[in-house]
């Protein structure tokens, strides 16, 4: 597929920043305390939630990926002239890092930094970025970048510039004050004259968005059922999967989706030794997926003191990639 126009072979590290920082128990625990039961979505992405994620992306209904992909094909090369010859290429929730291929072949950056939360898919797709493209130096983290972060360093490669690449829309799971607080780190990590590449999803018509959450096959609704499964398995949880039921809708006043699994029944659950009671209709709230328009994310980006340098959408209007610099 590509023609390596890089000479020698490039070094693979991996670091694994996860140790710090609350537990998938911990989280658990606080979350199924609150009065509005709730878990952070980064933890569907257990082996099998990666699996299935990479499902979703595939579904008819699920437009996202395939549209910021149709987006990257085609604009990649004038994204990537922006960004210049020794750049740095960070990327946060690299997944499968499929798109990041089409940046990588364009810009051959000195060192492509994927930071993942998912360390068997971050491997998988180091393994074959590896393959593809034997002259890429890459610096593979496994992180919750929720959090804040200090990547390690690469001696020896020229570096002009940094760029963040955050695709997939995966902003969209912060609110917008998380995802102010997050671009301003954005900000600090890529200094003055920095850039930043960011996949973000559109708001649409509740329509499009409903089905793309609640797909007719019932992928979405296994991708979040896995989350109970994952904490009967992890933490010794009690979790009946066909007592609760997927539920996704889009919230038009606030302009985001919101996931959640509902108790069917009132019902008592264990987790970690602790005793849960679900009401009949109570749910836990597993994720939210914010939707802006081109304006709504530029002015979120200025808290950030990122301006918008350029942006690309789909003929339909469903999704964006910004790429903005930092002033
Ligand atoms: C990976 C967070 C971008 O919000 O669209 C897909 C996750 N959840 N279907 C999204 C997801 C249900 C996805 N992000």
């Amino acid at each position: 597929m590509t023609t390596p126009r890089r000479s020698g072979a490039g070094v693979v590290r991996y670091y694994n920043f996860l140790g710090a920082g609350p537990s998938f128990r911990d989280d658990v625990l606080a979350g199924l305390a609150l009065p509005q039961k709730s878990i952070p979505p980064k933890y569907f992405y257990d082996e099998h939630g990666s699996k299935l994620f990479e499902a979703i992306c595939e579904l008819p209904e699920y437009y996202p990926t395939r549209t910021e992909m149709a987006i990257m094909e085609r604009h990649a090369g004038d994204i990537v002239r922006l960004l210049g010859p020794d750049t740095q290429l960070v990327e946060f929730g690299s997944g499968a890092s499929v798109k990041t291929r089409l940046m990588i072949d364009r810009l051959e950056p000195s060192l492509y930094v994927p930071v993942e939360i998912a360390e068997s898919a971050l491997r998988a797709a180091c393994g074959d970025l590896a393959r593809r493209f034997p002259w890429l130096n890459i610096n593979a983290v496994v992180a919750d970048f929720g959090r804040p972060l200090r990547l390690p360093e690469f001696m020896g490669v020229p570096i002009r510039r940094k760029c963040v690449y955050f695709p997939g829309s995966t902003i969209g799971n912060f609110t917008p004050q998380e995802a102010a607080a997050f671009l301003a780190g954005v900000r600090e990590i890529v200094g003055s004259g920095g850039m930043l590449v960011a996949g973000v999803d559109l708001k649409k018509a509740k329509g499009v968005l409903d089905a793309a959450y609640d797909d007719a096959q019932g992928i979405t609704a296994e991708f979040n059922l896995n989350l109970l499964a994952r904490i009967n398995r992890e933490l010794g949880g009690d979790f009946q999967l066909k007592r609760f039921r997927h539920k996704a809708f889009y919230d038009e006043a606030r302009g985001r989706i919101e996931m959640h699994l509902e108790s069917l029944y009132q019902q008592r659950v264990h987790v970690a030794g602790r005793r849960f009671e679900f009401r009949p209709g109570e749910t836990i709230h597993t994720e939210i997926s914010c939707k802006y328009t081109v304006e709504e994310f530029r002015a979120l980006a200025a808290t950030a003191r990122f301006h918008a340098e350029a942006v690309r959408t789909d003929p339909a209007n469903l999704f964006a990639v910004h790429a903005m610099m930092a002033v």
